[in-house]
């Protein structure tokens, strides 16, 4: 097992000064750090053996062939989908639902047809819908939440109908930190014959993901969360419903035969990928995902449990704070607002500290709406912070109430 000082050395930008401060990175829900495994992976590609995939004989070629479609496998494994056809390159965690929300809308969703989100969605998992829902003039409707941050499960069942077609649900919410209960999500949907899409983004870098044992028929999630390159995530679907989709885009790669009159589609997953795809994204997501299995899932999710423990217990302290999200189940991540100390002022001051925090809507206007709040300040925690940078955390707030108040 990698101890704290080991795994913190693994991430060379950890080392850095902000402002002449050491850095405290709190806003991995944002985006996570990379080690220099994936850093190192990524130069190699480009270094060593750059070129396009699935096109060339020659050697080079094959080389990056192989190395994506090894990643592809390791990806396969650490969410353990059935079949390598099933996992779908793509852009991150948009693409991936506006995929599912295209492609199986434009076949699936017909007039009065329903779709089930939750009221803690974040935006790429709303206006996909609502774009669709408004083109095939099918019905969006919203599971509520209680004040603490938690879905209605009785509200859920009550929408449940023949008429809904798809649940689309967060795992994990990226504002609130509620670990939601997608099995039993899964399960009611299923008895109701609809299909289930969980965004999966602040669930793949935080708590083991199976998506066997979940049964969900769609999951979506992003590779820079996940402590790989931006521009990258995974489509992970059903075998059964992506072949009975459309296509998302046209042009290379996603063809089998094209003449002026007609085209044929390739198999999956090329289907879903057409174009040049993010070689060295794919490539380098892979790395990253060796690098959480050397660490383990289970460190990781115990570390940050352990953090938000101790953070949680030491923000209640401070005068005037009201923590927005207290589910019972909560993965690592810490919203909050201040009295008489708006969000934005606080992220500010405490950036001159070096803490990076987010502050604002997380991309999630309506959950605003429900609290009543304009947005929040958020710590979303990553297994390499430490109580150390908690207590700094704590401090800044400290300093910039004394400055705002
Ligand atoms: N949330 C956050 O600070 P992309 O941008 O496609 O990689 O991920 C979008 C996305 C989808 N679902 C959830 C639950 C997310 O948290 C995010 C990204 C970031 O909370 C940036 S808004």
């Amino acid at each position: 097992m990698k101890t704290i000082a080991e795994i913190r050395n693994d991430f060379p930008i950890l080392n850095a000064k902000v402002r002449g401060k050491e850095l405290v990175y709190l806003d991995n829900g944002a985006t996570a750090q990379k080690p220099a495994m994936v850093i190192d992976a990524i130069n190699t590609y480009y270094k060593d053996y750059n070129s396009n995939i699935h096109r060339g004989v020659h050697h080079l070629s094959q080389v990056a062939t192989t190395a994506y479609e090894e990643a592809r496998e390791k990806l396969r494994g650490f969410i353990n989908a059935p079949k390598l056809e099933e996992v779908i390159f793509t852009e991150g965690t948009t693409e991936s639902i506006n995929i599912v929300a295209s492609c199986f809308g434009r076949n699936s969703l017909n007039k009065g047809d329903e779709v089930i989100i939750s009221a803690m969605e974040h935006h790429s998992n709303i206006v996909p819908w609502q774009m669709i829902c408004d083109e095939r003039e099918a019905v969006l409707k919203v599971i509520p939440i209680n004040n603490k941050g938690e879905l209605l499960m009785d509200e859920y069942k009550k929408l449940l109908s023949d008429k809904t077609k798809l649940v689309a649900v967060i795992h994990i919410s990226n504002t609130l930190g509620t670990i939601n209960p997608v099995k039993e999500i899964i399960d009611l949907a299923h008895q109701n014959g609809a299909l289930v899409l969980l965004d999966g983004a602040q669930a793949v870098p935080h708590v083991k993901v199976d998506v066997q044992d979940l049964g969900c028929d769609f999951y979506a999630f992003s590779g820079h969360k996940m402590f790989g390159p931006t521009g990258v995530g995974i489509l992970y679907g059903k075998s059964e419903y992506l072949n009975d989709m459309p296509p998302y885009q046209g042009g290379g790669d996603m063809i089998k035969e094209v003449t002026f009159e007609k085209t044929t589609y390739n198999c999956l997953p090329h289907k879903f990928e057409a174009g040049t795809p993010n070689i060295v994204g794919g490539i380098g997501l892979g790395v990253a995902v060796d690098y959480m299995q050397e660490v383990g899932v289970d460190l990781i999710h115990n570390r940050e449990e352990e953090l938000l423990a101790y953070a949680t217990e030491k923000l209640i302290k401070l005068e005037g704070v009201r923590i927005i999200g207290e589910a019972e189940h909560k993965a690592g991540v810490l919203s909050f607002v201040i009295e008489g100390a708006h969000p934005f002022d606080v992220g500010t001051l405490l950036d001159q500290l070096g803490v990076a925090v987010r502050t604002g809507h997380h991309c999630t206007q309506p959950l605003m709406d429900i609290f009543k709040i304009p947005g929040t300040i958020r710590a979303s925690f990553a297994f390499y912070n430490t109580k150390k940078e908690v207590d700094k955390l704590i401090s800044g707030l400290e300093r910039a109430l004394s400055m705002l108040r």
